[in-house]
């Protein structure tokens, strides 16, 4: 009988700290935010040479409001910030005889050519939120040969410190908004899915440079598992 008593304690014992322990595991869900590419040449607001539709000042009050939402609730805030050299071969202008939005093959990839955008210590390569709610800004596109939509690594695989920070941060979920859904957002939330992170994915506090590219990118988004919220809901956030 004391031998019955004291072998069901320690298995009591036993699983109190097994099952304890998994139910710990499940509950760390450490969200960080992406705030992607919201920069001036990219807006209407700041007459950028990329301008988004609908990149207007109430667009950039909302993305400000929240953040500012999303910091004060105690999740760690990232921005990406394209940040190109003169010479960057997303430019037209360094392709003789091209002109704005032509594609061509670079690297044996469809290569959009975009305007002269976010060049280096332009004024249209700021970010247009307070800077003092980035726990870090990640650069992307420095390298003049490779385009980088993605905030975790450019066209060549070169990686960016993103992967690196979240982790340090024990982040394990993240929210991403921003400028262009389909580019940069796209880019960004898909390497973030590839990586192992959840992601949450908000469309109305993001804008795309065409509706049917902007479409094609949230059908892709969601078939990779990503989470796709009309709006900044925290509970939602909590628990997709
Ligand atoms: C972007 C085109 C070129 C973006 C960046 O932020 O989505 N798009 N460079
Ligand atoms: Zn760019």
């Amino acid at each position: 009988m004391r031998r019955l008593v004291g072998k069901t304690l320690v298995w009591g014992l036993f699983f109190t700290v097994v099952l304890g322990g998994m139910a710990m595991a499940q509950d760390k869900t450490k969200i960080g935010v992406i705030v992607v590419d919201v920069q001036g040449d990219f807006t209407k607001l700041k007459n950028g040479s990329l301008a988004v539709d609908g990149t207007d000042e109430a667009y950039i009050k909302a993305v400000a409001d929240s953040t500012k939402r999303l910091k004060d609730a105690g999740y760690p805030i990232y921005a990406t910030q394209d940040w190109h050299p003169k010479d960057h071969a997303s430019f037209f202008t360094n392709h003789k005889g091209k002109k704005a939005f032509d594609v061509i093959k670079l690297h044996g990839k469809d290569q959009v050519l975009w305007p002269p955008h976010c060049v280096q210590k332009t004024p249209g390569a700021e970010i247009l939120i307070d800077n003092k709610l980035f726990t870090a800004v990640v650069k992307k596109g420095m390298d003049p040969k490779y385009d980088s939509y993605s905030g975790f690594q450019d066209d060549g695989g070169k990686k960016t410190d993103m992967d690196k920070l979240l982790k340090k941060e024990k982040v394990n979920k993240v929210v991403v908004y921003g400028i262009a859904t389909d580019y940069c957002v796209r880019a960004t939330a898909i390497d973030a899915a590839a990586a192992g992170y959840k992601v949450v994915m908000i469309k109305n506090l993001s804008r795309g440079v065409a509706p049917d590219t902007s479409q094609k990118a949230i059908d892709e988004m969601k078939a990779k598992g990503i989470i796709i919220l009309d709006d900044l809901d925290l509970e939602k956030i909590k628990a997709n």
